[in-house]
């Protein structure tokens, strides 16, 4: 509640501080977890872009960098209030809907060739229908990510070394399911926060693809790179389905052709980035760990499963055998 408030606060402030810009017919706001050097952010601030110019100064699309406007729950409950507009979300939605948790489930993809044919698949389809349905969002497209890899201060090379080890985790069931499984002890804790609870020691690990690694600056409190690469993701960048529903539709079609532009400026920026997070985080101190992917899949593989709903588990056998 106090963060609603905060958040009324500073849009409130936002606007009073320049009242010689003439308002947009619809001004959107994005809160995002990331920091601006992230690929998500600048393909938002992109999409903005082009929204804005296609639709005639129409549409402007507002970016909030590093959870400042409201952690990743905080935004979703925000944009079905109707308070905010859009975030990147995924598996998170799983507090809403149980097949989100097919967008990050441990070792379930391989590749971004599975995870494709995922998305484009029924689960995929599915996943959105229930986006709008269940939690009031639409998908405005993908964001693939990179692996996620364990970050620590001692090296993980078999989940025997990790021992009660307490990492952080995002707020999603499947996530808590696997360290548990692993023999660590997992803490759901929203982005944000991860960096001050690791510096301080409240925590001792965390997971997340290279990218967000590098862009949230944890090479800053943590030394190793584990490659568990447990994790074969994609994020959903949103926007209330009401928000939607309520633009014309000369203008819900320039948004959707701009939402497929901003994807695939996101994918470019992702492609290019991947190699080059690798050796930033290794110029800043990183060492690279290699893991035994195999120990760490046996030992949580019949947890998860177990963790799935009837329903779901028929999901998942399917999902295997295609
Ligand atoms: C991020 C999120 O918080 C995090 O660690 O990587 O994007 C996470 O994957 C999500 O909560 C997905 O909904």
């Amino acid at each position: 509640f106090q963060n609603t408030l905060l958040c009324f606060f500073i849009l409130f402030s936002f606007n009073s501080c320049k009242p010689e810009q003439e308002e947009p017919e619809f001004l959107l706001r994005a809160a995002l977890l990331v920091n601006e050097e992230h690929t998500w952010y600048k393909a938002f601030v992109y999409f903005g872009q082009i929204l804005e110019e296609r639709s005639k100064g129409r549409i402007k699309v507002e970016v909030y960098p590093s959870e400042q406007l409201a952690k990743e729950i905080e935004a979703i409950r925000l944009i079905q209030a109707d308070v905010i507009d859009m975030t990147t979300t995924g598996s998170t939605l799983t507090n809403w809907f149980e097949v989100a948790t097919f967008c990050e489930l441990p070792f379930l993809m391989q590749d971004s060739t599975d995870m494709n044919r995922y998305i484009n698949g029924p689960i995929g389809t599915l996943m959105e229908e229930e986006m709008i349905t269940k939690s009031g969002l639409r998908s405005l497209g993908h964001f693939e990510r990179g692996p996620r890899h364990l970050t620590s201060n001692r090296p993980i090379r078999h989940p025997d070394d990790l021992d009660g080890l307490i990492v952080r985790v995002p707020n999603v069931p499947s996530f808590v399911t696997l360290w548990k499984a692993l023999g660590a002890k997992p803490t759901p804790m929203a982005f944000s926060e991860v960096f001050t609870s690791l510096q301080q020691g409240t925590i001792e690990a965390q997971e997340n693809p290279f990218a967000l690694i590098n862009n949230a600056g944890f090479a800053e409190v943590q030394k190793y790179l584990n490659l568990t690469g447990h994790v074969i993701s994609w994020v959903y960048p949103v926007i209330g389905e009401k928000q939607f529903q309520r633009l014309p539709p000369d203008l819900q079609k320039i948004f959707l052709l701009a939402a497929d532009d901003m994807q695939a400026y996101e994918h470019r920026l992702f492609l290019d980035n991947e190699k080059m997070v690798q050796d930033e985080l290794k110029a800043k101190g990183m060492e690279f760990i290699e893991v035994d992917k195999d120990a760490f899949q046996e030992k949580c593989e019949a947890a998860i499963y177990n963790s799935l709903s009837p329903e779901m588990k028929k999901i998942y056998d399917q999902l295997k055998t295609e």
